[in-house]
């Protein structure tokens, strides 16, 4: 840990009255970046390769300590990580938020305490945006708006009334980034086309969540549903179990139940490959390189951006949509392969 080494650096330096070339042992634990990362948990297949990433990033190999904390998807565990941290000094604090909201008062406890915080994957929503240094993250609004320009544009090619477009959409955990940008995309999409939207209701980003959400609304109303919207893929692998122990079939035919899903992990495009979810929309996880760089410049006294998005893709079963557009931008549609999979990272 860099601060408490100097410090003992300097109390040896005054106890013997000379000064003090340290030894090269000492000078190589110098350098070494204590770094405490909050994690929301371990809900999703997306959440288990972003804290690989940031494992395999800030390992000892490349000079860092990585005190690690699983929040199990409770915010406070996280307020008691982040007081931990302060309270080992430690020299960055990483945060995967779980929701936006009730970050202020530790926050400010952490920028008293000279501690720089990066926030990642998930936003906070505090009253002074200087209680965090920087953050990266996906662009969730964008992610759903470019959903339903594609649901849009698929529904259209095949001929279907915007009327007869009955969506469920399965929400991640509610007062979260990724949650607010994929629900708010989708229902601009309803305002915008007049699709129905049957039921919305929060699967956690869990598979078991989803598939028990989907098991009551189908319940409730099985033969009318055309689209099931999941805000990540785990809640997708739930849904399409739920859906097909009910006898329905789950792709982008007419009499099938369509499967749309976001984070394109392994499994998810997988299942997009079989034609089991007919559209991903990828979110990023591989944020520890990013990460990393940021507290390189951060440590050579360079400037960083507020906030960084990261560019994504999207994958299709099929080739009915091979482009959308959001806010004049156009965005590819790739038909997902088998090649594809093998050579992504995640
Ligand atoms: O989509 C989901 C995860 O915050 C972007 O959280 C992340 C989301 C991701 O649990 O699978």
């Amino acid at each position: 840990m860099k601060k408490k080494i100097v410090s003992a650096l300097l109390t040896a330096t005054m106890v013997c009255g000379m000064s003090v070339v340290p030894a090269v042992g000492v000078a190589a634990a110098d350098d070494t970046i204590t770094v405490g990362f909050s994690q929301v948990g371990a809900e999703s297949d997306w959440r288990t390769a972003n804290t690989e990433s940031m494992k395999s990033t800030f390992s000892e190999e490349n000079g860092y300590e990585l005190i690690f904390d699983d929040a199990q998807q409770k915010q406070e565990n996280q307020l008691t990580a982040i007081r931990n941290f302060i309270q080992q000094e430690v020299d960055y604090i990483l945060l995967a938020p779980v929701t936006e909201t009730g970050w202020d008062t530790v926050l400010q406890e952490a920028k008293d305490a000279d501690i720089s915080v990066i926030i990642v994957a998930r936003m906070v929503d505090v009253s002074d945006d200087s209680l965090y240094t920087t953050w990266i993250g996906t662009d969730s609004l964008l992610e759903g708006r470019k959903a339903a320009e594609w649901l849009n544009a698929y529904t259209t090619a095949k001929g279907i009334d915007a009327k007869d477009v009955n969506i469920v959409d399965i929400q991640g955990t509610i007062g979260s980034t990724a949650q607010i940008g994929r629900s708010k995309g989708l229902e601009e999409g309803v305002d915008n086309y007049g699709w129905n939207l049957l039921a919305q209701q929060s699967g956690e980003f869990t598979q078991a969540k989803g598939q028990e959400v989907m098991e009551s609304i189908l319940k409730q109303s099985g033969d009318d549903i055309d689209v099931v919207y999941c805000e990540n893929d785990n809640e997708a692998f739930g849904a399409i179990d739920a859906i097909e122990a009910a006898g329905y079939e789950v792709g982008g035919e007419e009499g099938q139940i369509l499967v749309m899903s976001f984070d394109t992990t392994n499994a998810g495009l997988t299942d997009t490959l079989s034609g089991k979810i007919t559209l991903d929309t990828e979110c990023n996880p591989l944020h520890g390189p990013r990460v990393q760089e940021i507290i390189e410049k951060l440590e050579a006294g360079e400037e960083v951006d507020k906030q960084a998005y990261v560019d994504e893709e999207m994958f299709a079963a099929d080739d009915t949509v091979t482009s959308i557009k959001v806010d004049d931008a156009d965005y590819e549609v790739t038909t997902i392969t088998q090649d594809i999979i093998d050579g992504r990272a995640y």
